[in-house]
């Protein structure tokens, strides 16, 4: 296909699925505020129940990322290529994947666009097949220096060898238990832990052993290249009030089943793309003084960690309230410079700036 007759078929393509032209979306998290992640949980909000062991994101909230339109891929005709610098290049076809043994861990995909309490972050229970076989079948040369992963809609992402060959990383096909949706990436993904999301391709194509160093789709426009996720809190909830924009404001009566002199719950996530969260505070002094929420202990680091602070505030009055984390790999009680920082730059290499959430309780 030329380059015409692509854009005939993405005009065509949005006009039937009414979502923007290529162009429309040229952050990889700017414009999708319209689903909110819930962290909405009767469980998660009662502090007499322990918290959930996992909290999954239903697909109907599921944010999606695309810089394009979904792929409409046709399964028979599709095949998985692994090429380039290797021994015996691969053509997989969907069967040979399934055939493969499979297995289901949870793992939060997060974009790196998204801001400190933005929602285009969600968790899954993911199924699929370790890649590591199909690569030492093809045999990856010794001159290799990068993967290559490509999707249907020509979106392309570079990540070293060693990053790619990790026991962990796996060839997706189900979601929540569900097929790939279209807009998830069917018939195939391929999820990389510890990075943001535009290291995950949908609707993977090939998978190019490259000997040079090539920047993908958004890391040429300036987006960080290793997108690994930093250790990052978020608050996503107050009561029943979802927190999910930067400037977020609650606003609390004394009495009533929601009344501020019952206690205030506040509750969110954490997540660190290589170590466990180890400690959640919570500030509601605008960051004076921290106290420790309550927390669970997923097995898997790159699940998000659920956690809950009852906060008993004695006086009405307008409150900050900020969260922060320390994870394995930034293990320093007193809050020194490897801690999530408190400023929240608009960075690329993906926020970790903490959001400012004004709450105020009403005499
Ligand atoms: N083929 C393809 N894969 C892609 C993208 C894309 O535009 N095309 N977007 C990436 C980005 S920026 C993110 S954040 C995640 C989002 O995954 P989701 O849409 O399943 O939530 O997909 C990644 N994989
Ligand atoms: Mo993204």
């Amino acid at each position: 296909m030329n380059r015409r007759q692509l854009l005939k078929k993405l005009l065509q393509a949005s006009a039937v699925t009414g979502a923007g032209v290529i162009g429309a979306s040229l952050l990889p998290g700017c414009q999708n505020n319209r689903k909110v992640s819930p962290l909405f949980s009767l469980d998660l909000l009662d502090p007499k129940l322990p918290l959930p062991e996992h909290l999954l994101t239903p697909l109907s909230e599921f944010y999606v990322q695309s810089y394009a339109l979904p792929s409409r891929v046709d399964v028979e005709k599709w095949r998985l290529e692994i090429k380039g610098a290797v021994a015996r290049s691969l053509s997989l076809t969907f069967e040979e994947i399934l055939a493969q043994p499979q297995e289901d861990f949870y793992l939060t995909m997060e974009c790196i666009g998204n801001p400190a309490g933005g929602n285009l972050i969600g968790n899954a229970r993911w199924t699929g097949t370790p890649l590591l076989p199909f690569l030492e079948k093809a045999g990856v040369k010794p001159e290799a220096k990068q993967f290559a992963l490509h999707g249907a809609d020509w979106y392309e992402t570079t990540l070293p060898i060693a990053e790619v060959m990790r026991p962990e990383v796996r060839l997706i096909h189900r979601m929540n238990g569900e097929p790939l949706t279209q807009a998830h990436g069917y018939p195939l993904r391929i999820l990389i832990p510890g990075h943001f999301g535009q290291k995950q391709p949908k609707w993977l194509t090939a998978i190019e052993a490259i000997t040079t160093e090539k920047r993908g789709f958004w890391e040429r426009q300036g987006w960080s290249n290793t997108a690994t996720i930093p250790t990052h809190s978020l608050i996503r909830q107050i009561q029943s009030t979802r927190i999910w924009n930067r400037h977020h404001q609650a606003s609390f009566l004394p009495s009533g089943e929601t009344g501020w002199t019952q206690g205030i719950l506040v509750a969110g996530v954490a997540l660190d793309g290589a170590a466990a969260v180890k400690r959640v505070f919570v500030s509601t002094d605008g960051g004076k003084t921290w106290e420790q929420a309550e927390q669970n202990h997923p097995q898997s680091p790159h699940e998000w960690t659920l956690w809950r602070y009852l906060w008993q505030p004695s006086q009405p009055g307008t409150y900050t309230l900020l969260a922060r984390t320390e994870s394995a790999r930034s293990p320093h009680s007193n809050f020194g410079a490897s801690q999530q920082p408190l400023d929240d730059a608009n960075s690329k290499d993906g926020s970790s700036g903490v959001l400012r959430v004004q709450v105020k309780l009403q005499a």
